[in-house]
């Protein structure tokens, strides 16, 4: 490919072989919650308890997660690629800086920070969270919640995204299933602004066929090699034979 900024879109499938569960595959998150219950403002109001908990149980398993050879690709690619690598993960764990990545854009927010849903403040946050908790800045109790992007909430970055997609050479959407929006309409901006496209998952998403390539495979496996082949790694006479 022509030399120019890069611009990585990563889903719940990059951290899939860390441990960390998807949504919406077969036995993933959506088919044990309904994500009315514990992924929207209305789902917290009616049961703040409920949504603490199962998020409780997330940032712990999180902690526990190791980064993949997906994660610590991308983080070469990141240290290698001259003209730039931007990194927007629609995941909540912190793997891809665990692997050393600089500067990630969390569209959907973090485990590791909490949201006073009182006054909006944020702030890092470790452990359990729970109803007793309150928020540093306005005192409110009760009102504590982890920072992440519900539905019908806003994503975080939105306006840098619109600008990075607007300048990508290479849009790269790497273990997300194309459901869920603004994220699974990135692909057609990056494509309108001239970005070459291309889609590394499992199997192919609900937008693949909006892909210039498509590379199928697990991303421990497919990420490695593509980050290799852009680097110059692995040749004939290299790691990938
Ligand atoms: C592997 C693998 C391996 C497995 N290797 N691959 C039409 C247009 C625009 C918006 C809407 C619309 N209709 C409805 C909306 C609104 C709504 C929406 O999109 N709804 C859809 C259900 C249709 N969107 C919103 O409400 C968003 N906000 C919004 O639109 O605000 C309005 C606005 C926008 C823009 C400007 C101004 C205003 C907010 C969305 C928030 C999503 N939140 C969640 C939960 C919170 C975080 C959390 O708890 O973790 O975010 S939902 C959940 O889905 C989570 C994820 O980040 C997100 C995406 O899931 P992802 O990552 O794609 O995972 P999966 O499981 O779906 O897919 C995994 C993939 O990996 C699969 O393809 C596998 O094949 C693959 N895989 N193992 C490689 N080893």
């Amino acid at each position: 490919m022509q030399p120019g900024p890069i611009v990585i879109l990563t889903g719940a499938g990059i951290s899939a072989e860390s441990g960390l569960g998807t949504f919406r595959d077969a036995g993933g998150i959506w088919s044990k919650y309904d994500l009315a219950d514990v992924a929207t403002p209305q789902g917290y109001a009616a049961d703040p308890g409920l949504v603490l908990s199962f998020y409780n149980a997330r940032r712990a398993n999180a902690a526990a997660a190791r980064p993949n050879p997906a994660h610590r690709a991308l983080a070469r690619l990141a240290a290698g690629w001259a003209p730039g690598v931007t990194l927007i993960t629609q995941n909540i764990d912190a793997l891809h800086e665990t692997a050393g990545h600089r500067d990630v854009w969390h569209m959907h927010g973090r485990l590791d920070r909490a949201q006073c849903a009182a006054c909006g403040h944020t702030w890092p946050w470790t452990g359990d969270m729970t109803r007793a908790d309150g928020c540093p800045t306005c005192a409110a109790v009760g009102r504590v919640r982890p920072d992440v992007v519900w539905f019908g909430e806003v994503p975080y970055h939105l306006d840098e995204i619109a600008a990075v997609l607007a300048r990508a050479a290479m849009f790269v959407a790497i273990g997300t299933s194309g459901t869920v929006y603004p994220a699974a309409g990135f692909v057609a901006e990056a494509a309108r602004h001239g970005a070459r496209t291309l889609e590394i998952n499992l199997e192919p998403s609900e937008v693949s066929r909006l892909f210039d390539d498509r590379i199928l495979g697990t991303a421990s496996e497919a990420v490695p090699r593509w980050v290799d082949s852009l680097l110059g790694v692995g040749g004939p006479q290299g790691p990938h034979g």
